[in-house]
Order: structure tokens, then sequence, then C-alpha cells
């Protein structure tokens, strides 16, 4: 073990013991741009590049990186000298000198830890001017790229390459010239790039964005002509209350559903109700498959795969093209209810399709892209018209001067607004799968369950696997979310050594409650399990909690759609990948 002393403090440490990680154990919090941890994969960005967290050590004649020097024995260390503090200060200032002085316009503009930083350091003037660098902006379906913004911290490199493994990002060039881009200075659009958002996720600046949809939304809704629908991922409730100041894992269905209504939406629906119709296809495919396999044809595919995450599903079409028939076909959910809303709403309601906008509330970027792919429109008309990411909704809510946490609760409207619990627990890592799981066994073994919380299945290892018991058939299921845990399981497919009947990935670590548009959560996994923790316990207070009992999935099959996988549902409700 280590002695050593930070701010007169004693401290002692493990030998390999960063003088930051030092001096957060003890509640010192030394500012860095670059520096990121995520504890639970024991993946560090250090790159020691922006020297912001410079500190004093006693006999030291230059100032130490405080991310990248080891805490020594008998270190003496300041962490807010004055010395240190000037130094702090030219580093941003020469920042600065090369950044855009765009504040007033920057999407980042209050969330921008360059910004915080400025001010906190009381910085006015900049001293160092030069030219500085400048990029063509990258506009993509889901995330703009504007490099004129970038301070080469690398954290958006270490969520691509490391977490993802999608290997999109890398600094290229030297110099003033170095930028991070996709391979040949190609368009985002023309590489890999999954749309996952976890880039966007973890930039400390205005570099990487989200393409924003609240213009749009706002003309649609000042139109008399129009009538607009909204419909709100699982994740979104357990999230959205962080933007207004409110704990992590406060559930705020009921105020989210105000909100809505106030902003003048006409109905107000859920995407927990399609996630519900989700399970009826998937499970129902995932059951022809199994039974089938288990008669005894080998030719199957097996395992399921689920497809409801768009990111995920880019994945696997760049990267594991020859394994395209092994996902479910089912569409998400978000398009799923698009898909409905303007069929069998819009029928119902006399509404012409082109006066009817679906607007989309996710924690995602990468519903953006997914609500814009060409099988998902009908003559140029998407099924989605819009998607919003939860930080989007704040900022619309912000807009219409409403104050969000007085609102009272309000319901869902009917009939795409009532959803189970099984809809609900999609918003995190296992629940696509456990929500499954509900609904086959009792379809499967014609018995009831006699409980419905599947702990097997929850938690936040980004690899699990658990072996569930269908009334003597054993059924194993894997469990991958982040995209670098969905590649070893893809891995084992494609060597054939997979034990698994079905599987369930998801990009972001997390689960969409981690998802790309969320509110910054800055790798904060506690942050992560709050909000799982608050899907579960909305899961628990439904009456209903199996999706085949919701009564509006039901009266929807017997009123429009027939039955599971019918021609009807296969048209709306399914899909195919491609190449
Ligand atoms: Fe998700 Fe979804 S659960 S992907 O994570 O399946 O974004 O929250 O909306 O579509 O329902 C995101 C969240 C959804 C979809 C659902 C699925
Ligand atoms: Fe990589 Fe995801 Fe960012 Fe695309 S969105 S560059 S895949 S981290």
């Amino acid at each position: 073990m280590i002695n050593l002393t930070i701010d007169n403090k004693p401290i002692v440490v493990k030998k390999g013991t960063t003088i930051l990680d030092a001096a957060s154990s003890i509640g010192i919090d030394i500012p860095t741009l670059c520096h990121m941890k995520l504890h639970d994969m024991n993946i560090e960005n250090k790159p020691g590049g922006c020297r912001v967290c410079v500190v004093e050590v006693k006999g030291r004649r230059n100032l130490a990186p405080a991310c990248c020097t080891e805490a020594t024995e008998g270190m003496e260390i300041n962490s807010h000298s004055l010395r240190a503090v000037n130094a702090r200060r030219t580093v941003v200032e020469l920042i600065l000198s090369d950044h855009p002085a765009d504040c007033l316009v920057c999407a980042k503009s209050g969330n921008c830890d360059l910004q915080d930083l400025a001010q906190h350091l009381g910085i006015r003037e900049i001293h160092y001017q030069g030219s500085q660098s400048h990029y063509r902006e990258d506009t993509s379906p889901a995330i703009i790229r504007e490099m004129d913004k970038c301070i080469l911290c690398r954290r958006c490199e270490m969520m691509c390459n490391e977490v993802q493994t999608v290997g999109v990002l890398s600094t290229i060039n030297r110099g003033f010239h170095s930028v991070v881009s996709p391979a040949f200075e190609m368009n985002l659009d023309h590489s890999t790039c999954t749309y996952c958002g976890q880039c966007v996720a973890v930039c400390p600046t205005g570099a990487l964005t989200e393409v924003d949809h609240t213009g749009a939304v706002i003309r649609a809704l000042s139109d008399p002509t129009k009538t607009v629908v909204v419909q709100t991922a699982p994740a979104v409730r357990a999230a959205l209350g962080e933007e207004f100041g409110m704990e992590p894992g406060t559930l705020v269905t009921g105020k989210m559903a105000a909100a809505l209504r106030r902003l003048g939406f006409d109905y107000v629906f859920d995407t927990d109700f399609a996630a519900d119709l989700t399970i009826m296809e998937e499970g129902t495919e995932l059951l022809g498959r199994l039974n089938k396999y288990l008669a005894g044809d080998k030719q199957v595919k097996l395992p399921i795969l689920t497809s409801c995450c768009p990111a995920w599903v880019k994945f696997f079409e760049h990267q594991f093209p020859e394994l395209k028939d092994i996902p479910s076909t089912a569409r998400s959910p978000q398009q799923m209810f698009g898909a409905i809303a303007k069929t069998y709403f819009a029928d119902k309601m006399n509404i012409k399709r082109d006066d009817l906008v679906v607007v989309s509330i996710m924690p995602c970027v990468a519903k953006k892209y997914e609500s814009g792919r060409d099988e998902f429109a009908v003559n140029g008309n998407p099924d989605v018209d819009y998607a919003l990411t939860t930080r989007e909704l704040a900022h619309l809510i912000n807009l219409g001067n409403i104050d969000f946490k007085s609102l009272p609760n309000e319901e869902f409207d009917n009939p795409l607004g009532e959803s189970t619990g099984a809809g609900v627990i999609f918003g995190t890592t296992g629940g696509v799968i456990e929500a499954a799981v509900r609904t086959a066994y009792e379809v499967q073994t014609g018995k009831a369950l006699k409980r419905l919380d599947f702990e097997e299945l929850r938690g936040m290892e980004g690899l699990r696997k658990a072996t569930i018991d269908f009334d003597g058939t054993l059924i194993h299921i894997g469990i991958a979310h982040g995209l670098g845990n969905a590649r070893k399981l893809l891995e084992e497919i494609k060597a054939g050594h997979s034990e698994f009947h079905a599987i369930e990935i998801m990009s972001c670590p997390g689960g969409c409650i981690g998802g790309g548009g969320q509110p910054y959560h800055h790798g904060d996994v506690e942050i992560l399990k709050k909000r799982q923790r608050a899907i579960y316990a909305e899961d628990k207070n439904k009456v209903l909690r199996k999706s085949h009992e919701n009564p509006y999935i039901l009266k929807l099959y017997e009123e429009f759609l027939g039955e599971p996988l019918s021609e009807k549902a296969h048209h709306l409700l399914h899909t195919q990948y491609f190449d």
C-alpha cells in the first residue's frame, strides 16, 4: 500500500492508483475534460491529452497530470495550488483559442463540460489568438459531427472501439490537423456506424450531437390540419425527471403524459403498447422455431435473436450479414406502433394518412435513423415521422414553459396507450427476453406462471445466461448489452458453438435506460442501476404484467390483425434485413 497526502489529508491507496483516483476516493474533485472511467467494464480513457487535471507535487519541478500519474510513497500533493489552477486556466484558454465561440447557438450550450470549466475557472478573455482549425460538418440521419468543436479528448473513440467494437472513430492526421473521424474522412453515413449514440453520450462538447427534430415537431403541432400523436418509449419515464433536477430513478410516467398533452399532442400513446404487440409476434416466432427444433428439424434457425434495437440491427447487417436469417423478423415496437397508428388507428378515427403525424419520444438516437429506413414508409410517408430523444423532449417542455415537477399524473390515451408490465421492462437489459418468457411459457405449456419476476434474467453484467424450465423443456437464454458483448455471442453462433435457444441483444450499456439520447450520465453505472430499478418498480405496480393479457392488444388482433404472424401482421409488423 502507498501512503500520501492530498491537500494535507493523509490517504492510503493501492499501488498503481492514480492521483486522480486517490483524490476522488476522498471527495476531492480534480477537473478533467478527457478522462473517463467505466468502472463496471474496467475500461478507462486516459490519454493524458487535455492536461486540465495537472496538480502540484511537492519536490517536483513540473506539474503532474493527475489522471496518468501514479501515487507514490510519501507524495505530498496540492490539487488546487495557485500554480496548478493558473496552469489549468492557461490550458483551457489554449483549448478555447482553437474552439468556435458560438455557445449562443450551440446544441450543447448548458450541457458542455468545456463551457462549464471555462466558467468555473473564471476565464473572461482568451490571450492566445491563432488560426482555428476548420472541418466540414457531417450530418447523418441521427448524428451530427462538428469537428471544429472537438477537443480530442478521445472519449468517443473509447466508446466506439472498446465498448462497442464498431471501430468507426479514430484520430487521424497530426498537430492542428488532428481530427477524430471515420476512415478516409468519410461521412458517418457511409461508414459502418450503428448510430448507437454512445459517442454522443460521452462527448464533453458540441462536437457530436443528435440531429434535432424539435423544430419539425413544433411545426406539426402548430398545423391545424394535422393530427399529431405521440408514443413514449419504456426507458424515457425512468430518466426524463433528471432533466428537471429530480433524482435518478424517479418515475415520471404520469407527469410525462401530462406534459405531452400540454404541449398540444392530440393523442398521448405509449410505445409499451407496441412492446406488448412485439411480444405477441416475436414470442410466436420463437415458439414456432423452438417447436420445430424440438420435433427434430435440425435446419431450423436457432437461437432466435431479438430485433428491436436499431443500432444492433445495423451492427449485424454490417458485421455479420451471414447471420441475417437468425434475428426475429419482428419490427421494433417503435415501428410497429407507427404502422398500427397509420392504419388501424387512422381508419378508426377517419384520418387520412398524410394528415396523421406520428412522433416518438425515445432514449435513443438510432431511432431517428430507424424511422427513416425506406422499408418503414408507404409511398414516401414514414410510419414514424419524427423521433425525439429524451433530452429533446425536456427541451420542448422547457420551451413550453411547463413546470414539469408540479404537473399532475395523467394517464395515456387509448387504444394505443394501454400496456402491461412486460412492455415496460423492455427499457432495460434483459427485459425484452423476460417479457417474451412470460408469454411464451404460458402459451407453450398452457399453465399459468407461478412467478413473474425472473431474477435470473436481470442484472447489469454485460453478458448473462440463464436456463428457464418450460415445464420439463429447458430453454437456454443469453443476454448481451453493449455491442462488444453482442459480438462475443455472435462469434459463438458463427462458429456453431452457441448453447442458446434465444438471445436478447441491446446496443447500449444497460439497454435503453443507457441510450444515447438519455440525460447525460457520464458513464456512471449507479445512475443506470437507479433507472433500472425504476423500470422494475413500474412493472410491479401494473395490474397486468403479461403481454398476452393486454385487452387492447387482444382487441387489435380481433378487429384488425387476425392472429400473430397472419398475413396482415407480416405485412405491417415484420421486416427483412439487408447485407
Ligand atoms: Fe427501447 Fe424499444 S425498449 S428499443 O430499448 O424493443 O429506444 O426504451 O422504445 O422500439 O418498446 C429504445 C426503450 C424502445 C423500441 C420498445 C424495443
Ligand atoms: Fe461508433 Fe456508435 Fe458513435 Fe457510430 S454512434 S460512431 S457506432 S459509438
